[in-house]
């Protein structure tokens, strides 16, 4: 790897958590104070919460672990821990104004920008190569995607606005279903990638054996046939959980999607728009990624086959950062980072396809795999047990790949999400995959 250099990382550091702030700032100021404090969804916390909540984790992990300073607010840590308050009871806790939690959030900035200066990047594990500095700009950007699913599900007009992607490059409609991955051993996860977190160490070798993988992601047209087929009301299809969900709730579509005469509409971000068909879908929970799958005769990838398929390089016999190669992402390789406000056209990106040709692995919709959340051989809970480690086990599902609301330093090909299978307002879609080898009877 790069020979590490403090002053790089230092500047690096000050450059994301500068974009994770911009990010905050424009998902907090583009509604008034009164939408800042109410509930838009019992799902999600007042956007007030978050930002408080970000100042907080920010203050609690460098200015009191990493710089041994004496608290600015104790006073407040229980309000904005989130393991002792639900979402839903958030709005009745007795928060910060927003004027408050902005100036709280400014305090520790300012604080952190001068303990940044002084501290050496290297000699405690929390300190190596700024992994502090790295772990909360991803969790402030993190809470930036929790914070844009909140905008998602408030009602009213349009607060966001940001350019549409691209049409879908020339070739998408040409481009094959499936591509084979082919079987072998390759090295998932890592122990070499600064800011990764706990759950995506340490790196390990797998044994693959040979699968087909969609070549882009599920699309809004492809769903609406397995809707058309009667899909949610074919109990064959479906986990038994994800069949009592759907029937319980009545779901009949992917989160937001209305009926709109013969086809759909959705609404997004305070705007109705005809669903398009060649748009990955998005806003499915696991039960209906998995339904569709088996529906199209085929299943969910499991987390390793996606990330071999995204990293493993046949020529080098690598695992590396990206489907591209090393380098950081940028907008003609991935749609992330809230550049757009939507997915981009299935087959977009070509620049950042596979060495085989998968697309859009990076960016545009999370995906859901087959896999539950588990730990790795060798998993040790880094620096907090309740980032990761509290969650593994059956309940979970895993997620990769990020979407277009993930910022590029909270994605990676390593990175891991996770949510229970029930979980639709979340930007998740999937593809799908099946076997190389035929079944033995
Ligand atoms: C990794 C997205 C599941 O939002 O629940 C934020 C990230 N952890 N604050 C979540 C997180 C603590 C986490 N996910
Ligand atoms: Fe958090």
């Amino acid at each position: 790897g790069d020979v590490f250099d403090p002053e790089e990382t230092r500047r690096r550091a000050v450059r994301v958590l500068d974009g994770a702030r911009v990010r905050t700032h424009v998902l907090t100021t583009c509604v008034d104070e009164s939408d800042l404090i109410a509930q838009h969804s019992p799902l999600m916390s007042p956007l007030v919460w978050d930002l408080a909540h970000i100042a907080n984790q920010e203050e609690l992990w460098l200015l009191r672990a990493v710089g041994g300073r004496e608290a600015i607010r104790p006073d407040i840590d229980s309000i904005y821990d989130a393991f002792e308050h639900p979402r839903s009871e958030r709005p009745m806790l007795p928060l910060l104004s927003p004027g408050e939690a902005r100036g709280y959030a400014a305090e520790v900035r300012g604080r952190v920008f001068d303990l940044l200066e002084v501290t050496a990047l290297h000699g405690k594990p929390l300190l190596d190569a700024g992994f502090a500095f790295g772990m909360i700009a991803q969790h402030e950007q993190q809470h930036g995607e929790t914070m844009l699913i909140t905008h998602q599900l408030r009602s009213g007009p349009a607060a966001l606005t940001a350019p549409a992607p691209g049409p879908a490059p020339a070739d998408a409609a040409t481009l094959p279903a499936e591509v084979l991955i082919p079987g072998g051993p390759f090295v998932m996860g890592t122990d070499s990638e600064p800011w990764a977190l706990d759950n995506e160490r340490p790196a390990h070798r797998v044994d693959v054996p040979p699968f087909f993988l969609d070549t882009v992601p599920v699309t809004c047209g492809a769903y609406k046939r397995f809707i058309a087929d009667n899909g949610y009301h074919e109990p064959r299809w479906w986990a038994p959980a994800g069949y009592r969900m759907v029937r319980d709730q009545g779901i009949e579509a992917p989160m937001s999607w209305r009926r709109d005469g013969e086809g759909w509409s959705r609404r997004r971000f305070g705007t109705v728009e005809p669903v398009p068909d060649d748009e990955p879908v998005l806003h499915v929970s696991w039960y209906e990624a998995d339904a569709y799958a088996r529906w199209a005769g085929r299943r969910l990838p499991t987390e390793a086959e996606w990330e071999k398929a995204a990293r493993h390089d046949p020529d080098s016999g690598r695992s590396r950062r990206f489907p591209w190669g090393d380098a950081e992402p940028s907008a003609r390789l991935a749609n992330l980072g809230q550049r757009h406000l939507r997915p981009a056209p299935a087959g977009s990106y070509p620049e950042g396809a596979s060495p085989q040709g998968v697309r859009q692995l990076i960016g545009d919709v999370w995906e859901w795999t087959a896999s539950d959340f588990l730990p790795y051989p060798g998993f040790r809970a880094f620096p907090y047990r309740e980032y990761s480690e509290v969650f593994f086990g059956p309940e979970c599902k895993v997620l990769r790949g990020g979407a277009f609301s993930v910022a590029e330093v909270a994605c990676r090909g390593t990175f891991r999400n996770w949510d229970y299978p029930v979980r639709r307002q979340i930007f998740a879609g999937f593809r799908t995959a099946r076997d190389a080898r035929p079944a033995t009877p």
